[in-house]
This record gives structure tokens, sequence and C-alpha cells, in this order.
């Protein structure tokens, strides 16, 4: 929805005070059809907000979304650097795009740029990632570790397993890891990783971690093409979960295991990381750019690399590609 009319339309809803406000009137106040009226407060029924409709009467708004905010996430934050300088804004395009331009302004590491809303969010290969208002998390991670280009994959794992744990606290719910960066619950998506990097020959200036979850969405406010294989927080556990409290929970557990990756490298990620992945053992169909593999996923290497056994025997290793079980 263009923001000012969206803005005319909360507007009169705010000033109503709870009234109800009838089509006619709302269709004549932003000069529009009484249809369009109805296709805008689908919208905002998408964006988390209760809308009532009564014959006769006309609409109002009973619960307004869940906003983030930076202090309510900033509460009970138990992190030592990951968090706590964060960059809030409610609409931008891609969280990245913020990211990559702070983190060459020689931010803090553990800066985080978080948004409620992405309108042009980042997949891996110039792909799209749907990202509704007030409704997901949608943020991106800036990281300054001192280590090789070639280990840069690792961080993906790794955020992984940090996403996977933090699900696990908060709602209980088992997912499981989909190399390299797919998070899905009972086969579904509920979460994406985009890592991207800064760096000049060897040396990394920075890894931006992007973080994508699902959390509120219902299963109508995917668009049809989604419907089928993403899946959010709310759909697999049937409660919301409050965003704020997940977000902190993914801080700490990220730190933990970045200290740690720190100090004795990728060893100890990779045991947790494949205690937490699905395609091990089974014989999956891996899309590179170039071609396509189909063999048994044998487990990743010590670099994170995914080894995969074709019919002749012969080993593949796979540094990015899309999976298909
Ligand atoms: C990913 O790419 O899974 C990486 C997603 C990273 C998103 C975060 S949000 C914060 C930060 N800022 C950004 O702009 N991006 C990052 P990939 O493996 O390429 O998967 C993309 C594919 O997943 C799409 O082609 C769709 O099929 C599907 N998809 C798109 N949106 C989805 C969603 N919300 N939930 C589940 N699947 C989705």
């Amino acid at each position: 929805m263009q923001s000012e009319l969206r803005k005319q339309l909360l507007d009169a809803f705010t000033n109503a005070g709870g009234s109800y406000l009838s089509g006619q009137y709302l269709a004549e106040l932003i000069g529009c059809s009484r249809t369009a009226v109805w296709k805008h407060i689908e919208e905002l029924r998408k964006e988390g907000f209760e809308l009532e409709a009564v014959r006769k009467k006309g609409y109002r708004i009973v619960k307004t979304p869940e906003k983030l905010t930076a202090d309510e996430i900033r509460l009970g934050l138990t992190t030592s650097f990951i968090g706590k300088n964060i960059h809030y804004e409610e609409s931008v395009e891609s969280t990245q795009k913020i990211a990559l331009q702070l983190a060459s302004q020689g931010v803090p590491e553990g800066t985080v740029v978080i948004a409620d809303e992405q309108r042009s969010g980042k997949g891996r290969m110039n792909r799209n990632w749907y990202s509704p208002k007030y409704t997901g998390i949608w943020m991106s991670l800036i990281t300054r570790p001192k280590i090789p280009l070639t280990k840069a994959p690792q961080l993906t794992l790794l955020t992984a397993v940090a996403i996977v744990q933090a699900m696990e606290e908060i709602t209980g719910t088992i997912p499981e890891i989909k190399w390299p960066n797919d998070i899905l619950i009972d086969g579904k998506k509920v979460s994406g990783i985009l890592t991207e990097l800064q760096a000049e020959a060897d040396r990394i200036h920075s890894i931006i971690i992007g973080i994508g979850i699902n959390v509120n969405q219902k299963k109508e406010d995917f668009p049809l093409e989604l419907q089928e294989k993403a899946s959010s927080l709310f759909i697999e556990k049937g409660e919301l979960i409050p965003r704020a409290g997940l977000i902190r929970c993914i801080f700490k557990h990220f730190e933990k295991l970045y200290l740690l990756y720190l100090e004795q490298g990728f060893f100890p990620i990779k045991l947790l990381w494949e205690s937490y992945a699905i395609s091990i053992g089974k014989i999956i169909k891996a899309r590179t750019l170039t071609e396509v593999i189909e063999g048994k996923a044998l487990g990743i290497t010590s670099e994170g690399v995914l080894k995969i056994e074709d019919q002749s025997g012969t080993i593949h290793h796979v540094y990015s590609a899309d999976i298909e079980l």
C-alpha cells in the first residue's frame, strides 16, 4: 500500500478512537472505491493489525501489531557485544544494504541492523526474500572475524546453529538445518541466512550475516508460490511469539558460538551443526551454478564444505548450491 494512503487510513482510525468507520466514509476520505478500501484493510490485516468488520457499521481496529523497538530488544540482553549497538528502522529496502554501509564506516563489531519490513529483501543469488511488516525478524549482523576468506561460509553454518538453538529454547519446536542456509520445521522453510563479505585480497573487513525468520505470519499471509514451501513459528507452534525475546536469544547463542569458534576453530561448531542437519546420509540433489550432482550426502568437511558421493563412488565437494531432498 502506498505509504500516504496507509497513513491516511491509520490516522482516520486513530481519530475515530475505537468507533466503526464505514467503507463508504473511508472510500470518500482517501478517494478510492469501496473495493479498494477493502483491499487496503486486508493489507493492514497482513501487517498484523486486527480489524473487526461489522455489516452496516464498518471497520474498526481492535489491536495494533507489535512493533519492534531497539529499547525493547536491549531490555534483558545478556551479551557483551552482539546486539549491543542496534540500528532499527521501520521499513528499509534491505537490512544488508544498510549493514554494508555501516560496516564500511567502521561501526563496532556486533552492530545489528533490524527492520520491521524489507521492501526488497534479498536471498542468495539475487533471489527475493519476502519480508512483510511486523511479523518477522529481518536483521543483519556485522562481524569481523580474523579468518581467511575461504572460511567465511563457516559463519553461515554457525549462525544456523544459533538460530536453531534459540528457536528450540523459545518455542520448543525442533527445527532442522538444510545445508547450507535453510532452517526448516516439518520440511518447510522458516528461516534463511545470507552471508556477504567485505574483503580485499585475502583480508576480510567484515562479514555481514543476514538473518530472515518467519515468526508470526499465518499461512494465508504468504504469497501463493510460498505457501507450500514456507512456514512460520506461529504456524508450527500455534501461538504468537514475541519477536524481541527471540532476537535476544539468537544474540545470546550466536555470541557464545562465535567466541567458541574464534578460540577453538570450526570443529566444535561442526559437531553441533551435524546434530541438527537434515540431509546427512540421505540421497540429495545439489544444483550448483554449473551442474547438478546427485548422490548421498556424506557430511561436511572440517571447512564446512558439503561432501556428496555419487553412484560411481566419486566424492564431490560442494561449496555453494541449492539442495533438493
Ligand atoms: C535465503 O536465500 O534463504 C537468504 C534469506 C536472507 C534474508 C535476510 S532478511 C535480513 C537480511 N536482509 C536481506 O535483504 N536479506 C537478509 P535463498 O536460499 O536464496 O532462498 C530464497 C528463496 O526462498 C526464494 O527464492 C523463495 O523461494 C524462498 N523465500 C522467499 N521469501 C521467503 C520467506 N519469507 N520464507 C520462506 N521462504 C522464502
